[in-house]
């Protein structure tokens, strides 16, 4: 199959026409590089603190809600259940706590330590960290730096993440990237991007190295500067999750539980995502970013219920031995 040019992205993005073939030509690469595989994902989001004001996001500073910070003993106890379930890696997310920041990220550093030394990969969403603190990251032996700019235009992400520094997130990854770890990019749809930022983002992806790249629909959060903005029509999304299979055929590409739940995941799955992530065990007293509680303690958002949608799709769950051959290769 042809690789597909920014001009084609571009094309794709403006025309409300030929969907379904894209889908299909996404779906058809992904079979070709990993056959019925699909990758699963565990989300402990162990930290709802943060420093930052992210106009979109719901646990922004100013927002006056309640917040939680799990103890090192729980928080493993909760990843070892999500491995036991069957999930592939561990995603350890937090905000940009500031307790974290000032005793340089002890905790979060060991609980890589112990979750590897089990076995089981991890990746690490901390946002902006120091050189140093990745360094102890990549010395526990995290697999995965995740970090998203949401958009690559600087004006927009002026916008979004008020008063953070563009060029100091970007870095971040990159050199996480030269340390030798794997990293996540990801970007925002629906928050006033056009088209030519769109397939803008997804060219940086590739150029600064992520394996892993991502798109989420904007969900409106209560009490935040964005609440009453508008979320998108999901075809968006979807799109860009099958420009960026046909651009990036080896790439790890999410199906997030945490925009529209576990009913979102078919037509993710069908656009070409490859990575089921947002997998959080029910009444854990742990929850999602963008949708903080959605299906979270009904059990909807459980591997066995990933797994099922699976099945009847005709792919299955990958082993972990499976995962760990797959990034072994990007690595
Ligand atoms: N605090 C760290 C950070 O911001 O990098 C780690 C958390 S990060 C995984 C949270 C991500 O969830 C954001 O980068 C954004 O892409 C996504 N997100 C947050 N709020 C959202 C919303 N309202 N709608 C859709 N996605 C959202
Ligand atoms: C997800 N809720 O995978 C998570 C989160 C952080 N690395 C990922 C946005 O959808
Ligand atoms: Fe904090 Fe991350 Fe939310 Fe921004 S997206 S407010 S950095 S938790």
């Amino acid at each position: 199959m042809p690789a597909i040019t920014r001009e084609d992205v571009y094309s794709y993005l403006i025309n409300s026409v030929g969907s379904d073939e894209l889908f299909a030509s996404a779906r058809e690469m992904r079979r070709q590089v990993f056959g019925d595989k699909i990758f699963m994902y565990g989300f402990v989001y162990f930290s709802t603190w943060c420093r930052n004001n992210c106009n979109f996001c719901y646990f922004r500073r100013d927002n006056n809600i309640e917040r939680y910070r799990k103890p090192k003993d729980e928080v493993l106890k909760i990843a070892m259940e999500l491995a036991d379930s069957g999930v592939n890696l561990i995603d350890l997310t937090m905000g940009e706590d500031p307790a974290y920041h000032s005793d340089g990220f002890e905790d979060a550093v060991s609980i890589v330590w112990e979750i590897k030394k089990r076995g089981v990969p991890v990746m690490v969403s901390p946002g902006v960290v120091g050189e140093e603190v990745i360094d102890r990251f990549s010395d526990a032996g995290a697999d995965w730096f995740a970090l998203y700019q949401e958009t690559h235009n600087r004006e927009l992400f002026a916008k979004l993440r008020v008063r953070q520094d563009f060029d100091e997130r970007m870095e971040c990854k990159r050199y996480a990237r030269r340390k030798g770890l794997l990293i996540e990019e990801g970007i925002l749809a629906g928050v006033g991007e056009s088209e030519g930022d769109i397939a803008e983002s997804l060219m940086q992806m590739g150029d600064i190295g992520a394996s892993q790249v991502r798109v989420m629909s904007f969900v409106p959060q209560v009490g935040s500067p964005m609440e009453n903005a508008a979320t998108p029509d999901r075809i968006k999304e979807y799109k860009i999750i099958a420009l960026m299979r046909l651009l990036y055929p080896y790439a790890l590409i999410p199906a997030s539980l945490d925009v529209d739940g576990i009913a979102g995941l078919r037509k993710r799955i069908e656009a070409g995502a490859n990575v089921v992530t947002s997998i959080i065990p029910p009444r854990s007293g742990l929850m999602g970013v963008a949708q903080c509680t959605m299906d979270v303690d009904e059990g909807g958002r459980t591997f066995s219920e990933a797994a099922a949608v699976l099945e009847g799709m005709g792919l299955r769950a990958a082993s972990r031995d499976e995962y760990k051959e797959c990034i072994g290769g990007l690595k």
